[in-house]
């Protein structure tokens, strides 16, 4: 096996014996398949969509849920992926039909396999490593971390019955151009721009459909303690399943509470009927083995960020979505959309309610719509002088312990400054002593990791009440922390918006080669980390 797609990768280089996640070396191959056919699949859809025809959302919601279930701990069942590819192969053999010039068509779309002995030895030979230039390997990974990123948000939107052809034909033609050995360096550069442009559309068309169906997320103080009843603990992306579980628990004396990413659910105003939804439990993903322990109830995971889990709670792991875990039950949806959650809750009912690690509460809801009410306010505290910089630190957060420096940083920052956070970087800082500035929080917590789309619509907000031609002159810095391929998506569209000098850390990726990082340096001045006091001195000197 080959992997660098994570920050957590291992020596910084790549894991070859097993993923520090926890991916074994055949999951690991079985998901390259995956990856390679979804591609075959995408140069065929490209050429029917270049012959003027058109592809079903059926196909389109395919490859974006392929994506999907091979970002960083989002499924670690072997069989299911499995079955992905063959269900892919199959698809695409049906489309291969249509397509008048096939000869012109990469191999990849042309390849087919049905015996498990056929699927192993392609999944051999199509990995990371058998693109043999380091910069072009590194060029395409970055399109394809990108697109999974996208895809992730795309399947959310989807969920919501919100969908963009043109955000699916886009996904598609870079997948398929990352096989196109024709293309230059500079080609593949420009595909990464574009990237980040489609990311945009994509986290706008999010936000338009978790905003329509859910309300503008407001500011909400949020429980972090414990009620008195049996409990459900939902944790990663997916809004949809949240609400098919509020429904369907109302009545039965069981109560929701959000876990890592699930918790700005909290802030749209139609999840604020339910009253058993109690609060958050946790904190970020790689906390999960011991706080799913005392939660003591059963757990959903809807998307990516599953620790492989121990066995005392594994029977209490239920998975649904683009997650996946051998041994763990799965809930499908049936063909209305509809999935049945009364295992879970069946099994709460008997179970002791969760026992209390934190009291008390944490604020957030601070996305476009509830700063820009408030943009009076935060204009003339930035004029006065009573603001001096924000500091964008959204993202992830993960296991190493050098990512401790969020914390520190968070806490040295002067008492002058804002932090304007999205995804789970958040729970670094969430949970200090950090005060307010004349009544605004100096943690603005916006949301999921793409609610980051909503820092971007708030700096491009204040740009323009400051009458500034350039993103770049606003108060503004950019100190990111990244894990797995939404990051990856959040970062191509904060440069496809012109946003200079971000810093990423706690490592650049493992897949940059020496000489793509150079052109992400060169025209982007993006940078790592080093140490809190240098880095706060540089944020504040304005370099
Ligand atoms: Fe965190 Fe996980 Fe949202 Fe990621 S929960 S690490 S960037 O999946 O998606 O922020
Ligand atoms: Fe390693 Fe990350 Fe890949 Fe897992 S996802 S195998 S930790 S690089």
């Amino acid at each position: 096996m080959f992997c660098y797609q994570c920050q957590e990768t291992a020596g910084c280089t790549g894991c070859t014996n097993v993923g520090v996640c926890g991916k074994s070396p055949e999951l690991a191959k079985t998901q390259d398949l995956l990856i390679y056919v979804t591609k075959g699949l995408s140069v065929v859809t490209t050429a029917l969509r270049n012959q003027g025809e058109s592809v079903s959302p059926e196909v389109n919601h395919h490859i974006t849920l392929n994506l999907f279930t091979t970002i960083t701990n989002a499924n670690f069942d072997n069989d299911v992926i499995y079955q992905r590819v063959l269900d892919t192969l199959k698809i695409k053999e049906t489309l291969l039909n249509k397509v008048t010039n096939k000869e012109s068509l990469h191999l990849a779309a042309l390849w087919n396999g049905t015996t498990k002995e056929e699927l192993d030895a392609k999944a051999e030979t199509v990995g990371v490593l058998a693109t043999g230039n380091e910069d072009v390997r590194s060029l395409r990974e970055l399109i394809i971390y990108g697109n999974k990123g996208l895809a992730a948000y795309m399947k959310h939107a989807n969920e919501l019955g919100y969908d963009d052809d043109a955000i699916n034909a886009f996904m598609q033609k870079a997948l398929a151009a990352t096989l196109d050995d024709s293309l230059s360096a500079d080609d593949l550069v420009a595909l990464t721009l574009e990237t980040g442009k489609t990311g945009v559309d994509g986290m706008a068309l999010l936000d338009t459909a978790n905003t329509s169906t859910y309300g503008n997320p407001e500011i909400t103080k949020v429980n972090i303690g414990v009620g008195k009843n049996p409990g459900i603990l939902i944790s990663g992306h997916d809004l949809k399943d949240l609400e098919q579980l509020l429904e369907q628990t109302q009545g039965t004396g069981v109560d929701v509470y959000t876990h890592s990413e699930m918790l700005p659910a909290h802030y749209y105003p139609k999840f604020k009927k339910y009253s058993n939804f109690v609060g958050n439990y946790g904190n970020a993903w790689w906390k999960q083995k011991e706080e799913f322990e005392s939660f003591n109830g059963p757990i959903l995971m809807t998307t990516n960020c599953i620790v492989p889990p121990k066995e005392s709670y594994k029977a209490r792991l239920f998975t649904t979505g683009s997650a996946g875990f051998t041994g763990c039950t799965h809930i499908g949806k049936d063909e209305s959309g509809h999935k049945d959650f009364s295992a879970l809750i069946e099994m709460a009912k008997n179970c002791p309610t969760p026992t209390q690690i934190e009291e008390g509460e944490i604020i957030g809801g601070f996305a476009h719509n509830q700063v820009l009410a408030l943009a009076d306010k935060v204009v003339d505290a930035v004029k006065s002088g009573a603001i001096k910089k924000f500091f964008v630190m959204a993202g992830c957060d993960g296991r190493q312990k050098a990512r401790n420096y969020y914390t520190d940083f968070a806490k040295a920052l002067p008492k002058d400054t804002v932090i304007m956070t999205a995804g789970c970087a958040k729970y670094k800082y969430n949970k200090l002593e950090l005060g307010d500035i004349n009544g605004i929080p100096r943690v603005l917590d916006a949301g999921q990791c793409n609610d980051s789309y909503s820092l971007a619509v708030i700096a491009l907000k204040l740009k323009e009440v400051f009458g500034l031609d350039d993103i770049n002159k606003l108060p503004i810095a950019f100190n990111i922390a990244w894990y797995e391929q939404k990051a990856v998506i959040v970062l191509l569209s904060l440069l496809y918006l012109g946003v200079k000098n971000i810093h990423l850390g706690p490592t650049l990726p493992a897949f940059l080669s020496p000489n793509v990082a150079k052109v992400l340096v060169d025209n982007f001045g993006i940078g790592g980390i080093t140490n809190v006091e240098d880095d706060i001195k540089m944020f504040l000197g304005g370099e």
